[in-house]
């Protein structure tokens, strides 16, 4: 040290005062995470025999990596997702820095307490994306990235706004997922920048060991869209063995070494390295003087030296990254390291039993009851690291959640219908006139669909508003005077995002356009759109955004049956009850096209309730709290009513129904009928007034908003708010006691069948329940019993019964 000049010593020593301080927090995340899970496994009263669970091994894998990044390289303005196993790790640096109750950490996986993957919603230590089902989390962080852009290069976003870095911290085996793959296509097409992916390379998934050739081919996948990938293997321990002679040797060992011995040596521990050093290399002097020099504890310790449990290599890496290219880091890791099943391959829901954690404890210098201390067992006082701990950048602006003013509404969107229409048509001419006609309404709006804009009628849209580009691109075709009806601008002010047929892709985006008010403090209105058979495709990350709480508007066009002659396996059965079934998702459900439009300007009032205030017993929850909503409509043209909106029609219609036709008091027959067969109930009602002149007709426009505003209005009714009354028990109220109720919808029939549950009714309902085939519509009709004759024949059984 003293031939440094004095600057330079005191710049190295509070570098190594640095560091000693980010790897005393390091052992205690580790500490923290593995005790959490211990108390909740061990040590909690368990009162159903259920296993608790919580991952020690995954949770050691990224303890390193994850104290590198949280207490020295993020930036508040930086949004991560963590890898779902890794829960606990996350917990423990929110605890650390204060923001994390030990409350909830002692009540981790039992209700109220830190959950089991990190969960925007659910936690309320800062989480910025929920994790859980693997490979989501991780796209969630590209599709961030690009909203991110989408919000600064149109000067969306408020000036405390900063760009920020998309952060995801990866298991190796989540790059099985396809959602990665289509997500990585995607950021090359729209040269997605800002984003980090951190893999914990530990080589281990749940059930297996990873097969040795994968990685090469993934690096060069990864390279093909555009990334830049960093590999680190090896620690500076390791690093410094390989400088000394025969250390080419040893690195060569190691490399060739397979993961599944490599893994099992981690496990066996000094003697096993010894044994198989001394075999393969000990003939050489270097190798020789090396296991000479130490013992079988620091051998392991040297030979599990990988750079991802290794600080200061961790740190170097990351800062080494200033630009904004999008960049993948491939880091060696041990799954369990420091735990006594490190490296085993069953680890993955391995628990320490209470004598290794005895032991752990031991080793960890850690008294009883000490163990939720912040500081015990640590070298260094805890004044400094409190110090530290109130200077790490990260944490130090408080609240990194944002939010954003509404955009104002109007009470009713512009349309003009005439004659003969379809939703699907109805709904590409609301949103080409909000186009038009402008307003702070159509500026927030943001379209996206998997290559079926033109198909899903958004092309108005997309001619008035362009593409979103954050490259300046002419349109070639209309250059070159090619006669098109799109005229397809890209730009940095456009207003669709276009993807390439990939559905996961559309829900992620949406949830990452969904959530622009509360990630880059920029409210968004995003609409995506695709065909209604392919939500299926798409539905766990359709899942991952409500549960995330993103707000958006699905439009799912054409469906059911009534695409006639595309065939059976585009023909949507089931998502009526998806729609029905999904939190955060209120599903609708128009025959007519002024219907939609209501629905449409009361869905961007609902994006938007940011539900602050505390829901109560009384009140249906999304209700006041908003969410997501999805729209399922049509292409059958219909003829549509001429009728004006007053506000009885606009409530039922919201609600989820109401009277086309209404009942006689004490009626002994309703349809009820949702969607595009409203022909056929309105001919049918027509024809069976001549014998049951007092029939009603019921319009369902959302069976979802029916059904939750009966079980919200029951809640209430045993929390003691006996008045409460449900909008469909007050519209089944004329009908007599027992009376028929005959339901009809393009989709599975138990969407409408449960309505004889409200008041006694009995049902007959008409529906699909298998695959549909090509045909036009009176013969799919005729087949599949949606026509007319069926619904008298239901009628004339319901009259009979
Ligand atoms: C979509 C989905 N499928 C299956 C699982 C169950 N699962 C949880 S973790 C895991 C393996 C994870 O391995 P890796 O990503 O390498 O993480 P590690 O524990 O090794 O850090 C599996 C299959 C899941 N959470 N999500
Ligand atoms: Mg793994």
């Amino acid at each position: 040290m003293s031939d440094l000049k004095p600057a330079r010593a005191v710049e190295q020593r509070s570098q190594s005062g640095h560091l000693a301080l980010l790897q005393a927090l390091e052992q205690k995340v580790l500490w923290l995470s593995s005790w959490m899970i211990h108390n909740a496994n061990h040590l909690r009263e368990h009162r159903d025999g259920l296993k608790v669970g919580g991952h020690q091994a995954s949770s050691a894998s990224v303890a390193t990596i994850m104290t590198a990044l949280y207490f020295d390289v993020l930036r508040p303005e930086d949004r991560v997702a963590v890898k779902p196993h890794a829960s606990p790790v996350f917990h423990a640096i929110q605890y650390l820095f204060g923001n994390q109750t030990r409350e909830r950490l002692e009540r981790f996986r039992a209700l109220r307490g830190a959950q089991s993957y990190p969960s925007r919603t659910k936690d309320a230590d800062d989480v910025d994306f929920s994790t859980g089902s693997v490979g989501l989390g991780v796209a969630m962080t590209a599709f961030a990235a690009l909203v991110q852009d989408y919000v600064l290069l149109k000067d969306l976003a408020p000036e405390s706004v900063k760009p920020g870095r998309m952060v995801a911290i990866v298991g190796d085996a989540e790059l099985d997922e396809g959602n990665i793959h289509e997500a990585l296509i995607e950021s090359w097409k729209h040269d997605i920048r800002n984003t980090w992916w951190i893999i914990d390379y530990n080589r281990q998934s749940l059930d297996a060991v990873i097969s040795d050739r994968l990685f090469a081919g993934i690096e060069s996948q990864f390279k093909a869209v555009g990334w830049r990938v960093v590999t680190l293997k090896y620690g500076k321990r390791l690093e410094a063995a390989f400088a000394k002679p025969d250390g080419a040797a040893l690195r060569q060992w190691i490399d060739d070494c397979p993961n599944s011995l490599y893994s099992a040596l981690v496990f066996r521990g000094g003697r096993g390295w010894r044994e198989h050093l001394l075999r393969d290399l000990g003939d050489l002097p270097g190798i020789r003087k090396l296991l000479d020099e130490h013992d079988d504890d620091a051998l392991a310790g040297v030979m599990t030296n990988l750079a991802g449990h290794d600080m200061e290599s961790l740190l170097e890496a990351f800062h080494a990254v200033q630009d904004d290219q999008r960049t993948c880091f491939v880091i060696y890791t041990i799954k369990g390291f420091g735990l006594p099943f490190a490296g085993h391959k069953d680890n993955h829901a391995g628990l320490m039993n209470p004598e290794q954690m005895a032991e752990f404890k031991r080793h960890k210098r850690i008294q009883d009851g000490a163990e939720w201390d912040r500081f015990a067992g640590l070298d260094l006082p805890a004044a400094d690291i409190e110090d530290f701990l109130r200077q790490v950048p990260f944490a130090a602006s408080g609240s990194r959640r944002t939010s954003a003013p509404r955009v104002p509404v109007p009470a009713a969107l512009p349309l003009s219908t005439t004659g003969r229409m379809s939703t699907q048509e109805g709904f590409g001419r609301v949103v080409a006139d909000l186009a038009r006609e402008g307003g702070p309404l159509a500026d927030r709006l943001v379209t996206t669909s998997p290559d079926v804009a033109v198909s899903t009628n958004l092309g108005g849209w997309v001619n008035r508003r362009g593409v979103f580009s954050r490259h300046r691109r002419e349109d070639v075709f209309g250059e070159q005077k090619v006669v098109s009806a799109q005229r397809w601008q890209m730009s940095p002010q456009g207003q669709h995002i276009e993807l390439g047929i990939a559905e996961n892709n559309l829900f992620i985006l949406l949830a990452a356009l969904g959530l622009s008010h509360s990630l880059f403090g920029t409210r968004l209105l995003p609409i995506g759109t695709l065909y209604d058979p392919f939500i299926q495709r798409g539905l766990d990350a359709l899942n991952y955004a409500c549960y995330q709480d993103a707000r958006f508007l699905l439009v799912a066009t054409p469906s059911g049956l009534t695409l006639a002659p595309e065939g059976g396996a585009h023909q949507s059965v089931g998502t009526p009850l998806i729609g029905l079934a999904q939190d955060g998702l209120a599903a609708f459900e128009p025959a007519f096209v002024d219907e939609l439009a209501t629905i449409m300007a009361w869905s961007f009032d609902y994006l938007q309730r940011d539900g602050s205030a505390p829901v109560d017993d009384s009140q249906w929850f999304h209700d006041v709290k908003g969410g997501s909503v999805y729209l399922r409509l049509s292409t059958r043209t219909l003829a549509q009513p001429e009728r004006g909106m007053d506000e009885a029609l606009r409530d039922g219609i919201i609600a989820g129904g109401y009277w086309l036709k209404a009942p006689a008091p004490g009626s002994r027959l309703a349809l009820v009928y949702t969607g595009a067969v409203a022909p056929e109930a309105i001919e049918a009602h027509a024809q069976i007034l001549e014998e049951v002149p007092e029939a009603g007709l019921l319009a369902v426009t959302s069976a979802d908003r029916l059904n939750a505003g009966w079980h919200a209005a029951e809640r209430a009714r045993q929390a003691g708010h006996r008045d409460t009354v449900a909008h469909v028990e007050r519209l089944l109220a004329p009908l007599a006691p027992g009376a028929g109720l005959v339901t009809i919808i393009d989709g599975h029939p138990a969407t409408l069948s449960w309505l004889g549950g409200v008041r006694g009714h009995r049902v007959r309902p008409l529906g699909v329940e298998h695959f549909g085939q090509s045909g036009d519509l009176p013969d799919l009709y005729r087949q599949y019993r949606l026509d007319v004759d069926a619904l008298l024949d239901a009628c004339a059984a319901a009259c009979l019964a």
